[in-house]
């Protein structure tokens, strides 16, 4: 583990009220004296720890800026090391030359979140507490922010450690087994080994919540697909609230993808609006059509528009057909005489839920986002949030049942190895076994200064 100390801004770039340079390592509070003299104290006494001083920073011949600064000695500190932290003006180029002192003074340029990985070399936080604080960061809305702070509580170490010290329990029983055969029966021994097991796999599967670990960082996306002029940039600007595509007459308007948000539940939605889909000879519309259909491919939830107005036609016929994911049909133009068969609609897609709205009156939109909001649904008891942390339980999940099947052809000694590597990617979740490359892969996402 490196030793040396290291500083960065730790604010974002740009201009501010204020940006904070952040130093931390055994130098820190040596750096921190030579470039900044409090005033109305002698600046040889040394700094009160956690006191917020006002005073000047200095490249030790004329003065950079006027700020306040502050000493946190190890160990009541974010790394656990000391760790000082000026404020300056929120200007780039003083934040700059500050950073610039600091760094003459001794201290290395911070990688990408080395704060928050000391912190968790020290033993402050665990690994997932670690990937928490970038979730807050990150988070944009309110499912996003409660479920980061559950994890930065320690939300999934306190899941992941009793699930730990079952699986040793289980690990030390099957080494008796292998141990004393005589003295233990198959019955005995196996049985109560595949029971536990069982009971593993079942509470990991329960928490590998892919749906909502994506909601929580990418929020649902949803693709408006249709044919041309059923009204799916109406809807959009509906949804919104604003006119963001533009709307004509004239089929074939929208030729590019057009994207807006809107929080529903505490959840992200991002809507993509699309070119509308035919067959056709225009090359700048053909491309167009290309992205819905991409668009469509990798959505969440696609709302298929069809013109309540109009008689179905084979184009909405073949879009329906292909609605064979997550969708809604959307029966749009209610404020107009209705003419589409709607048992045609139900011949092709019986399964799908069909809404009747109109983009000119937006309270017929309840519906639609009484749904959207049920598709966003995030539980509340969400233990692991990561990825890389649904990755390592799945893995985790893998070696059980492995595990498992060895018992069943009579290999215990097998087993053994399949629970060992099932304990090793548990603790992958928390890092309490991690190596280099791991650490690098988490804390790479970070912004440096963090
Ligand atoms: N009466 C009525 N007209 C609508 C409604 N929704 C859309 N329209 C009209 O239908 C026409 C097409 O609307 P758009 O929103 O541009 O349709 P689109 O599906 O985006 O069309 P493309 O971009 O060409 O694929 C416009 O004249 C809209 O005013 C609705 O609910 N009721
Ligand atoms: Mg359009």
């Amino acid at each position: 583990m490196k030793n040396d100390t290291i500083a960065a801004i730790a604010t974002a770039p740009g201009t501010g009220g204020i940006s904070i340079i952040r130093i931390s390592g055994p130098e820190a509070e040596k750096i921190l004296r030579s470039v900044f003299i409090p005033s109305g104290m002698t600046a040889e006494a040394p700094p009160e720890s956690h006191r917020m001083m006002y005073g000047r920073l200095t490249d030790g011949r004329d003065t950079i800026d006027e700020c306040m600064a502050v000493l946190m000695r190890a160990p009541k500190s974010y790394t656990r090391e000391d760790v000082a932290e000026i404020q300056l003006h929120g200007g780039d180029f003083v934040v700059r030359q500050g950073l610039e002192i600091c760094l003459h003074e001794g201290a290395r340029l911070a990688d990408a979140g080395e704060f928050t990985r000391r912190a968790f070399l020290n033993g402050r936080i665990d690994l997932s507490q670690a990937e928490a604080v970038m979730d807050l960061i990150s988070a944009r809305g309110e499912q996003a922010h409660r479920a980061a702070i559950r994890q930065m509580n320690g939300g999934a170490a306190g899941f992941i450690r009793p699930l730990s010290d079952r699986l040793y329990e289980l690990q030390a029983g099957l080494a008796a087994c292998i141990d004393y055969p005589e003295e233990i029966s198959d019955e005995e021994g196996t049985g109560m080994l595949r029971k536990g097991l069982q009971d593993l796999v079942r509470r990991l599967e329960e928490a590998i919540d892919e749906h909502s670990s994506r909601l929580i960082h990418r929020g649902l996306q949803v693709a408006i697909i249709g044919r041309p002029n059923v009204g799916k940039s109406s809807l959009l600007n509906a949804l919104l609230g604003e006119e963001r595509a533009i709307v004509t007459s004239v089929p074939g308007t929208t030729r590019d993808m057009i994207r807006g948000e809107m929080m529903i539940g505490g959840i992200r939605v991002e809507l993509t609006d699309t070119a509308g889909i035919r067959e056709t000879d225009d090359p700048v519309e053909r491309i167009g059509v290309e992205r819905s259909e991409s668009t469509w491919k990798n959505a969440d939830l696609t709302l298929l528009v069809l013109d309540g107005s109009r008689e179905l036609t084979e184009e909405d016929k073949s879009l329906l057909k292909d609605l064979t994911g997550e969708g809604i049909v959307l029966i749009n133009k209610a404020d107009l005489p209705g003419k589409i068969d709607e048992d045609e609609v139900n011949a092709i897609r019986p399964e799908k839920k069909r809404i009747t709205v109109s983009a000119k009156e937006p309270d017929t939109l309840h519906r639609l986002k009484d749904e959207l909001k049920q598709y966003a649904a995030v539980s509340d008891q969400l233990a692991l949030t990561q990825p890389r942390q649904l990755d390592a339980a799945r893995r985790a999940v893998q070696h059980m049942r492995d595990a498992l099947s060895t018992l069943d052809a009579f290999t215990p000694d097998m087993a053994s190895t399949d629970l060992q590597a099932a304990q090793d990617a548990l603790s992958e979740i928390t890092g309490d076994r991690a190596d280099e490359k791991l650490l690098d892969r988490v804390f790479s996402q970070f912004c440096v200064g963090k």
